[in-house]
């Protein structure tokens, strides 16, 4: 099995992006060195019981001191481009100060990644948030999105002549809704009412750096990284219809429209009111600031029945395949989803800055033979094309994960990478799916 696109595919041609992606907590570890202050995650991992058998982001892939080889890494792999993300605590002190030598970790990175040829795509936010900063409130605290303003005027001073793209935050969703209403990411929080308001902190956040970060790097693009669910009914019940409707407004919709539309869904206005955060005047126009591309990170589908207290509930699928971490395999939904909301918004150039799978991967006689993410990885970049052959803007994918690393709560236990990681020894091994990727990648003309 290969990853193969047809011959006349527009992803084969040269102005298209292809890169594998990362974020500083998963990969990095060294997380008290060279002044790196605690973020949230860290406080979350030495929580008990939060995170999957006590995993941490002490050492990680030793990203931190392995980066050069890193680096040798991505190129082998064909790419265009790398996804990386800074690490705010590492980079800044508690007065708002730069560290130098945070700083310098990612100048070396960054001009080793150019001097080997390659595009760099960083994101500002990747939920590594400074304990201190939590400690104040966390993304409930409005003041957290000034904070967030001063960092990114910082980096992208600091940064900005090496950088091709900026994404302000990655999935405001998960850092907002898991961390403090499901309370399954950190800081752990779980209340109705917390999560939409710090997604609307976030939201702000992102619209209040936009300014800043064009002024700062005039050549970069600036976006932001969403990731977007395709939810169908369970049955065609009308119930499970709207059931669907209201899940696809609360993962989706909640957050492009206040982007592209400076407006909360609405829908929720009667549907769930309370949902809808407290908003200042002149907050939707901050946050609905133009922007250059927007960032998708797609992994699967839900099927969703009415639930007369949350009014939907998630059913699980017989018949369709799954991933190592439970998620269905669902490309159709993908290019779905893609050509959805190409008819439902006037979109920006469109970048997948994410996809793939997990899968129970296993290093034998020195090679790894994920047959399923080879297939994965061959039927969602298919699906973009397919998006792409229907009228949508897509200019770039990038494959989630260059290596395995620190899957969030679920610790080192899911398996992303198109490399394998030994954690014992920090020894990568490419995957059959890395190598199908770069093929892909190789295949191109030049
Ligand atoms: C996310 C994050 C990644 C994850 C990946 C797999 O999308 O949740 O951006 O950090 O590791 O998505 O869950």
């Amino acid at each position: 099995m290969s990853i193969t696109l047809p011959d006349n595919s527009i992803m084969l041609k040269p102005n298209f992006t292809f890169g594998v992606a990362t974020a500083s907590f998963q990969i990095e570890g060294a997380n008290t060195e060279d002044g790196r202050l605690p973020c949230i995650w860290d406080t979350f991992c030495a929580t008990p019981g939060k995170v999957l058998n006590g995993d941490d982001g002490s050492v990680a892939c030793d990203h931190y001191h392995l980066w050069k080889e890193d680096v040798q890494l991505i190129k082998s792999l064909g790419v265009d481009a790398y996804r990386l993300s800074i690490a705010w605590p590492r980079v800044m002190d508690e007065q708002g100060k730069p560290n130098e030598k945070g700083l310098n970790f990612y100048r070396n990175l960054m001009e080793e990644l150019k001097a080997n040829g390659l595009k760099v795509y960083a994101t500002l936010y990747h939920w590594d948030l400074p304990q201190h900063l939590e400690d104040k409130g966390g993304w409930l605290n409005r003041e957290t999105a000034y904070r967030f303003v001063e960092y990114a005027d910082l980096v992208t001073k600091e940064l900005g002549s090496w950088v091709d793209s900026w994404a302000t935050f990655n999935e405001p969703f998960c850092a907002a809704l898991l961390g403090y209403e499901v309370g399954v990411h950190a800081p752990g929080l779980a209340k109705p009412e917390y999560g939409r308001q710090a997604a609307h902190h976030i939201l702000l956040a992102h619209g209040m750096a936009v300014p800043v970060i064009r002024k700062n790097c005039p050549n970069s693009d600036v976006g932001i990284v969403l990731n977007m669910n395709r939810t169908y009914a369970a049955s065609d019940k009308a119930e499970d219809q709207f059931a669907a409707l209201v899940r696809e407004t609360l993962d989706n919709q909640f957050f492009i429209e206040p982007i592209l539309n400076a407006q909360y869904p609405k829908l929720l206005e009667k549907v769930l009111p309370h949902y809808l955060p407290n908003v200042l005047p002149g907050d939707m126009d901050i946050i609905s600031q133009p922007i250059d591309f927007m960032g998708m990170n797609f992994y699967t589908c839900n099927h969703n029945e009415y639930d007369e207290q949350n009014l939907y509930r998630d059913i699980k699928k017989e018949g369709v395949e799954y991933t190592d971490i439970g998620w269905e395999v669902a490309p159709h939904a993908f290019s779905e989803l893609l050509i959805n909301l190409n008819k439902q918004y006037n979109l920006p150039p469109m970048f997948i800055t994410e996809n793939g799978a997990a899968c129970a991967d296993e290093l034998k006689a020195g090679e790894v033979d994920d047959d399923q993410r080879v297939r994965y990885l061959h039927g969602h970049i298919n699906a973009v094309n397919d998006a792409i052959e229907a009228g949508v803007d897509i200019r770039g994918y990038f494959a989630w994960s260059l290596m395995d690393n620190f899957e969030w709560a679920e610790g080192y236990s899911k398996r992303f990478g198109l490399t394998y990681v030994d954690y014992e020894t920090q020894q990568r091994t490419v995957k059959r799916s890395g190598y199908a990727y770069r093929d892909l990648l190789l295949s191109r003309a030049k």
